[in-house]
């Protein structure tokens, strides 16, 4: 019997057995045991006042809000929350390695740019892909980065093979740690670039890791180091932790955008998912260039309020990913109401700019209902602004969604970027950019 046993187990049923755990361990680590997915067990909270200063004085004008108070709070998310980056490296430069005509079938132009940081094609660099609709005149953009290789966004055999370090994953060919052919047009459904193309609209994405490699390795890979002063071995507890990272590279793609004779500049939303919403929110609060901010799922540490305490919270956070936040931001594990800012305050950073949330239903994690009530939070800044604040103080029931200066829906479904959501974010363009 045990003879029987052990070379069965050991083949397939072990196998079998481990993809069975792996799934379990994925679905759980979307919404693990010992958290709160409950409405009425949410703890009493305050909020800190968006239009109160440090001094205790009420913000009662733009200019007020524009010289004092924004400056205080993006300088408390800076030191307490993400960690500060640094300027515009004075030697970027750009390089474009492709370009074609003849994309989409002939609808689209697609070109290839890197970005260099450095003097010269040594450290790193990013990489960015453009699909652009053709047009006498410059296009709006969505820059967003993604997740698993530009390659992955779509299965056009001429997009370049990212050689990045990534997370190894059999289903989506990556295999010790790099893309393999399999890995084209993995994550396409998240990517509808013809859709995108066809309303009028350009996509420029990069990978993620190109500017910091997803895992806590102490930053010695990514950007980190190429700015460290003499002797310093890590960022301080108040420098960029990976989201502030991967947000300076969201900008540093910006940077290349602007000097692109067919993007409209002065129109570009930075979109993301998930972490990648975190980041695209943090992008947007920083670089007052991006005309709109869209965060997809965004969750703790985006647009879901910390005080909630509802799904992920900010210990679990820090323990699970402990480069994503400054050093600083650990000091608030299990401890979200010293926090001098909370979530709403990100999102008054970017007013009175459009900015759009989206939530999904079963994605409780993230708290959906927590990502509303930072929209309603910050509304009172959107109104001192003279922008008008959300359009309903309800959290709206699922698939109907809420626009103006504010977007907003719930969509039914997981955690995931669907074409339900693009839909929306591109109405949501078109209400901003072709007024
Ligand atoms: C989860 C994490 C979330 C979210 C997500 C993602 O594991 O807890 O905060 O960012 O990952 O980025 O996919």
């Amino acid at each position: 019997m045990i003879s029987f046993l052990r070379p069965t187990l050991s083949g397939r049923t072990l196998a079998t057995l481990l993809v069975l755990l792996l799934c379990c361990g994925v679905s759980l680590a979307y919404q693990p045991k010992g958290y709160n997915y409950d409405e009425a067990k949410v703890p009493a909270y305050k909020l800190p006042d968006p239009l109160i200063c440090e001094d205790g004085s009420p913000v009662t004008s733009p200019l007020q809000w524009k010289t004092k108070r924004r400056p205080e709070i993006l300088h408390l998310f800076e030191t307490e929350v993400y960690g500060k980056s640094p300027a515009r490296p004075s030697c970027l430069h750009f390089e474009q390695t492709s370009c074609s005509d003849e994309a989409l079938g002939g609808h689209a132009i697609r070109k290839e740019v890197s970005i260099w940081l450095t003097e010269g094609k040594k450290g790193p660099h990013l990489d960015l892909l453009i699909y652009l609709p053709k047009s006498s005149r410059p296009v709006p953009v969505f820059l967003a980065l993604n997740f698993k290789g530009n390659h992955s966004i779509s299965n056009d055999p001429q997009i370049r093979l990212s050689r990045q370090w990534m997370r190894s994953s059999a289903d989506s060919g990556i295999v010790d740690h790099r893309a393999t052919e399999k890995s084209r047009g993995v994550a396409s459904s998240r990517w509808p670039v013809e859709m995108i193309v066809k309303r009028g609209y350009g996509l420029a994405t990069m990978y993620y890791g190109d500017i910091d490699p997803d895992f806590d390795d102490g930053f010695q890979n990514g950007v980190h180091p190429l700015f460290y002063r003499k002797g310093q071995k890590k960022p301080a507890p108040d420098e960029w932790g990976s989201i502030a990272a991967w947000a300076w590279g969201l900008s540093r793609a910006l940077d290349y955008l602007e000097t692109d004779c067919l993007v409209d500049a002065r129109k570009v939303a930075v979109m993301g998912h998930s972490r990648l919403g975190k980041t695209a929110l943090w992008a947007g609060a920083v670089d007052e260039r991006f005309a709109i901010v869209i965060s997809n799922d965004s969750g703790c540490g985006g647009a879901a309020l910390s005080r909630r305490h509802f799904g992920e919270t900010v210990q679990r956070i820090n323990t699970s990913f402990p480069h994503w936040f400054c050093g600083n931001f650990k000091k608030y594990n299990e401890n979200e109401s010293a926090l001098p800012v909370d979530q709403h305050e990100l999102i008054a950073l970017i007013a009175p700019r459009p900015v759009y949330v989206a939530s999904a239903q079963e994605d409780r994690w993230a708290d959906p209902h927590g990502e509303f009530l930072s929209l309603l939070h910050a509304s009172k800044v959107y109104e001192l602004l003279g922008e008008k604040p959300i359009a309903s103080q309800e959290w709206p029931p699922p698939n109907k969604p809420i626009t103006g200066t504010i977007g907003y829906h719930l969509r039914t479904g997981k955690h995931d970027v669907t074409d339900y959501d693009w839909n929306r974010y591109l109405d949501f363009a078109d209400l901003h950019f072709r007024k």
